[in-house]
This record gives C-alpha cells, structure tokens and sequence, in this order.
C-alpha cells in the first residue's frame, strides 16, 4: 500500500483530494505490478512505458490492458505480486470453459475488502446491529465469504447460510428473523417462490433490504422484487479479478446505478472493438486497475461488462455505473440483431400475467439461427390468458428489439430455478 494512506473516511474528502489520493496509489500500483510481476514487466516494456511515465491520472492510458487470457497464460498464482506466504487467501472463478482464474489477498486486502463490503451495505442502508441473511455461495466463490467479513465489520449479525437448500432458507429466514438479505436478484425470486410454496406471505417477512449483485439484472426485475418481499432492492457490483463483490454499490437513497468506491478502483470505459477510451456517459466495455491491492494488483483490467460511467449522486465525488446490460460474452447475435437477455427482461416483466421465470433457446433451423423465449405460466392463471400474454411478449420483441422469436408457455415450476448466478441462455445450435 502507498504511504500516502487515505484518510480513514475516504467519503468526505473534496474531489481534488481523492484525485491526489488516486494519483499517488495508481503511481504506488504501476510501480509495485511493474517490479514483481513478470507479465506486467514485459508488457509494459513492450509498450515503450515505464512506472516513472505515470504523471497524471489520464497517463493511465499509456498502460497496455489485462484480460482473462493472460490470467490464464499464468495459471494459478502468476500475476501475484507478493510472495506466496503473504497470501493469506485464494478464491477462483471457474468459468464455464478452461482453466479457472485465480486471484490472492493479503490480510490487508482482506481488511481494505471488508472495509468496502461495510461501506457498500451502508450505502445499502444497513446498520450495525441489523442481522444479515448472506445467502451468496460460500468457497472459492468471492460472494459468500466477501459478504460475510463485511457484515461482521460493520457492526451487523452475519448468518452464514451460503446458496442452495431452499427450503431451509426459508425456514431460517423464518425462524432468525433477519432484516436484510444478499443474494443473487435470480435467486432471491426462487426464494419468494418458496416463501408462498410454504404458506406464508413474501410481504410479511422481517426481510427490509436485499443487496443483489454477481449476475445482471433491470430497473423492472428491482421493481418486481421490491414488490413481492416489500422491501429495498439494491444493487452491488463487483468482479473476482478486481476484488470481489462491492468494487462498486448502489445507495439505498437513489437507487441510481453503483458508485464506484473510486478511493480503491479507478474506473475507465473502453471501445471493446478498438479499445480507445471512451467519454464518461458513452456506454462501453468497463476497464478497472486496482489502486491499493498488494496480492493482486490489476492494471487496466478489461471486465466484459457493458455500461457506461455517469456522475457521483449520494456520493458525489464517486463516479457511477449505470446498471450493467450484460457482458460482451453474453450478447446474441441473431440473424445479425445484437441483443442481451436484460432487454428481454424488462419487456418480460412489463407483462402482468407472466412469471418472470424465462429462459432463452438458441437454435438452427437450416441456415437461420432461431430463438424461442421458454417462459413459465402463472400458476394462478388459465393457460389461455398466459399464452395471450405470450404473444403480446412476442410482439414487443420484435417492435423494441427488432427480431422475430417464438414464445413457448411452459407449465408452472418446470424452467430450472436459480441456486446464485442464474444460466439464462441455452445454446444448442452447435
Ligand atoms: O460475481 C462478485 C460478486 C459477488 C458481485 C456477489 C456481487 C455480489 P465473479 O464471479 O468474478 O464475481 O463474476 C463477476 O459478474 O464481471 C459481471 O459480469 C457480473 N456481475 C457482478 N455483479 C453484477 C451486478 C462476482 N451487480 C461478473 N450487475 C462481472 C451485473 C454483475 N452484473
């Protein structure tokens, strides 16, 4: 970490404060990746730039970028700049193809990273005292661990209960009575499901906030959850390679996109074609480096998601990310119309008489790529009404998004339930 230690309450420095801030632990950053890991060595060699060029904080951009490959290319413990009896903690992400991507923390990552999981429930409205049903995946997963050190810092009751057993879920959040919980959005809609399948009514648990994060999600998914339990819906962000959950949260006062706690993370959207900077407001491919990560520094970190910076709100001296429409990797391309399951998302749940339990099918038929929506009927429904509704959805598709799908009504509980980061989109054209 740089000597140049923020003050303790990073939130009520002035913007020219936190920019000095940001400059001296970017200067730190450059440096530190630049003397102990060889790949950042080489590739800045590479570019002709030295840790000496860094003068501004615009003069990142002279920084070549990191992506997964190269996470990859140094499998498992490459990119970790400190030595091995330093790491006092490893999380992964598996990824649904090759080799996992591995990331380290030292103790005083692990506190910078629980400070900030404090700083993001806070913003989320939860207090010390308040008892927190964490709900994310315990492991190599960053979710459930990340959450829980959070949690406890910040003066709040932690009840470890990690993803899956559903119906113990339910039970404890019962039985324990807890007032916020943190989970995936996809997740937390299986769990309301399971609350009225056991009797009881989402409206009258003791739950009064939901932070939700790790798996897109819209303004009218928050909508319908915020309706269903009676509570806040706020949104948290967060990449393994970057940190883990709470890179970015979402105050409870606007709900207006997560604010990039920007003292730790220095946030710049890219072209992801050409990879030339973008302005702030123009949507892109988000590009992080960290800014006081001993284990792991990352340096221009091209992330995948799509979304674009705006200005601070609630924390004004903190840019925000609009809410992220997908990743690169997600988008479809059919019959040359680029699109995100988000899109269909929020078409989805402007339709009263539908579940919001949809998945997507990709298929081929002939030479034509096809794409049928698979969308659960409402179980209190008659299956007519559900599939009139199913052709109005089919309609607003083709007038919002510009291409024609077919729309199959499937019977109540038969679409796969999210346990955490919910798989959307079927591929079966190969
Ligand atoms: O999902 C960290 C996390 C855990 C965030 C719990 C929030 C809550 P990974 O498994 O490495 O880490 O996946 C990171 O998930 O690049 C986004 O594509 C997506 N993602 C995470 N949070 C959000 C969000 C965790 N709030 C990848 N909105 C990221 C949209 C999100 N996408």
């Amino acid at each position: 970490m740089p000597t140049t230690a923020a003050p303790a309450d990073a939130l009520t420095l002035t913007s020219p404060e936190l920019r000095a801030t940001q400059l001296a632990r970017l200067q730190w950053t450059v440096r530190h990746a630049y003397e102990n890991v060889p790949l950042y060595r080489a590739k800045f060699d590479d570019a002709g730039v030295s840790p000496a060029d860094i003068r501004s904080l615009d003069d990142v951009r002279l920084l070549p970028f990191t992506t997964k490959e190269d996470l990859r290319a140094t499998y498992p413990f490459g990119m970790f700049a400190v030595p091995m009896a330093d790491v006092r903690r490893i999380h992964a992400s598996s990824g649904t193809t090759g080799r996992p991507t591995v990331v380290g923390y030292t103790a005083g990552d692990l506190d910078r990273w629980a400070d900030l999981i404090a700083r993001s429930l806070a913003a989320a409205g939860i207090r010390p005292g308040d008892r927190v049903h964490n709900a994310y995946g315990y492991g190599l997963f960053t979710g459930g661990l990340g959450a829980h050190a959070g949690i406890e810092r910040l003066g709040a009751t932690v009840i470890p209960m990690s993803g899956g057993q559903t119906a113990r879920q339910v039970q404890l959040i019962t039985d324990f009575q807890p007032t916020a919980i943190l989970c995936t959005p996809s997740y937390l809609l299986t769990i309301a499901d399971a609350i009225e399948e056991a009797g009881l009514d989402p409206h009258q648990t003791s739950l009064r906030v939901a932070v939700l994060g790790a798996e897109p999600w819209t303004n009218q998914m928050r909508q319908e959850i915020e309706r269903r339990l009676n509570i806040d819906a706020v949104d948290i962000y967060g990449l393994s390679e970057v940190m883990g959950p709470g890179v970015a949260s979402e105050s409870a006062l606007t709900k207006d996109g997560p604010h990039v706690w920007e003292d730790h993370f220095l946030p710049e959207t890219i072209d992801g074609d050409t990879g030339t900077p973008l302005p702030d407001g123009e949507i892109g491919e988000l590009v992080f480096t960290s800014l006081t990560k001993e284990a792991f520094p990352v340096i221009r970190y091209r992330t995948r998601d799509l979304t674009r910076l705006l200005p601070g709100t609630a924390y004004p001296t903190m840019r925000r990310i609009e809410k992220i429409t997908g990743r690169n990797d997600d988008m479809i391309i059919l019959r040359g119309v680029n699109l995100f399951p988000t899109q269909i998302e929020e078409l989805v749940i402007g339709i009263e008489s539908l579940t919001p339990h949809f998945v997507l099918e990709l298929t081929r038929e002939g030479r034509m790529d096809a794409m049928t929506v698979r969308i659960e009927r409402h179980p209190d429904l008659e299956r007519e009404v559900c599939e009139q509704a199913a052709q109005v959805l089919r309609q607003r598709i083709k007038v919002h998004i510009g291409t024609t799908v077919a729309v199959r009504v499937e019977e109540p509980g038969t679409l796969p339930r999210s346990e955490g980061k919910y798989k959307r989109v079927y591929d079966l054209r190969a």
